[in-house]
């Protein structure tokens, strides 16, 4: 078998590659470098975004629709019963800018209540998500703006040259970055406060941020979140190197890793681990890695934050902390910030 690159350089050698594979062929260098690093560390990693192919997103739908997975169902629960009073603060003329356009349901709660919107500026990487996303949204809120971009929102320079060209006062009052689902929790806290400084610059005073984050709670619910009964979430941890076997040039053999989902109370997050159940070797393109029986691959850190300790971190980054809403058992928060 061909290696990824050899496989372009053959392809251009006869031609035969078109636009769409060449980008496609790009995206998987990219990838296979992300995994050849992450499998080279002394703790073997991958990055959880591949987590995210086709396979995978619906994978993680059907977590969400486990009982263990209180997350989604405690989140939209908590925008049923308080979008009146967040919108009460977020005010009219609001232009609304969700970073990652995964969650049509969610912004739909927080649309239906919005006083006057300017518009709603879903973000993302994927133009056919983002394509789902926007028509769904149009024919549910015909009356409102929906302007979709095409971005990746980890690109400082894009996200920068979209924000300046925003409208306005007096046409817009507020720009509000909506950012649910506790996506936050997968970045490492400081990667965390530079991901949101870099919204807080692009920013001007007033200017809001509404932001789902998960909460620390009972190691035995956060454990069995992440590792439900019926095996959705290991499916969707093995998922990971089943999509490397598919589109990267390299054979694990699925059977022998293990899901491992545990809370580390010291660090305050989930981890998710593939643990190898024997001492074996996975070749990938032109590299061998080693696994020891009982070692691991990390392939997740979900942080879980008390309210006071992530709008610690969210003020490091230019944010004060205005309105929070929580569930009954106070297993998730929406909170609601203003830019400094
Ligand atoms: C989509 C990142 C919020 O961390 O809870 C669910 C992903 N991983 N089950 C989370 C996930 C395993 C999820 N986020």
């Amino acid at each position: 078998m061909l290696t990824v690159e050899q496989t372009v350089v053959e392809g251009i050698i006869r031609g035969r590659v078109n636009e769409r594979q060449k980008k496609t062929v790009l995206l998987n260098k990219e990838f296979l470098a992300e995994v050849v690093n992450g499998l080279s560390k002394p703790q073997k990693k991958l990055p959880c975004k591949y987590f995210y192919d086709e396979k995978g997103s619906q994978l993680f739908e059907a977590i969400c629709a486990t009982p263990e997975y209180y997350v989604t169902r405690t989140e939209c629960n908590i925008y049923e019963k308080y979008a009146d009073e967040m919108s009460d603060l977020i005010g009219d003329k609001v232009l609304l800018l969700e970073p990652g356009a995964g969650s049509v349901k969610k912004v739909g709660l927080l649309l239906d209540k919005l006083n006057a919107p300017v518009g709603f500026v879903p973000m993302d990487i994927s133009q056919e998500i983002l394509e789902d996303s926007s028509k769904i949204l149009s024919e549910q809120f015909p009356a409102i703006n929906i302007n979709p971009i095409v971005v990746d929102f980890l690109n400082k320079e894009q996200i920068h040259n979209i924000f300046s060209a925003l409208p306005a006062k007096p046409l817009v009052n507020k720009r509000v970055i909506f950012f649910p689902g506790s996506t936050i929790g997968n970045f490492d806290p400081d990667d965390a406060v530079s991901f949101l400084k870099q919204f807080a610059d692009n920013l001007h005073t007033g200017d809001g941020l509404l932001i789902g984050v998960d909460l620390v709670k009972d190691t035995a619910i956060l454990e069995a979140a992440y590792d439900d009964a019926t095996g959705i979430t290991a499916e969707f941890n093995a998922n990971l190197l089943d999509r490397i076997d598919r589109e990267l040039d390299a054979k694990f053999y699925l059977g022998s890793f293990n899901h491992r989902a545990i809370f580390n109370r010291n660090k305050s997050r989930i981890e998710m681990h593939l643990v190898s159940d024997n001492e074996q070797s996975v070749h990938i393109a032109n590299n061998e890695f080693i696994f020891e029986e009982g070692e691991t691959i990390h392939t997740e850190n979900s942080y879980k934050y008390t309210v006071d300790g992530f709008s610690a971190l969210a003020k490091k980054a230019g944010f004060r902390l205005e309105k929070v809403w929580k569930d009954d058992d106070g297993f998730f928060s929406v909170n609601y910030f203003s830019v400094l």
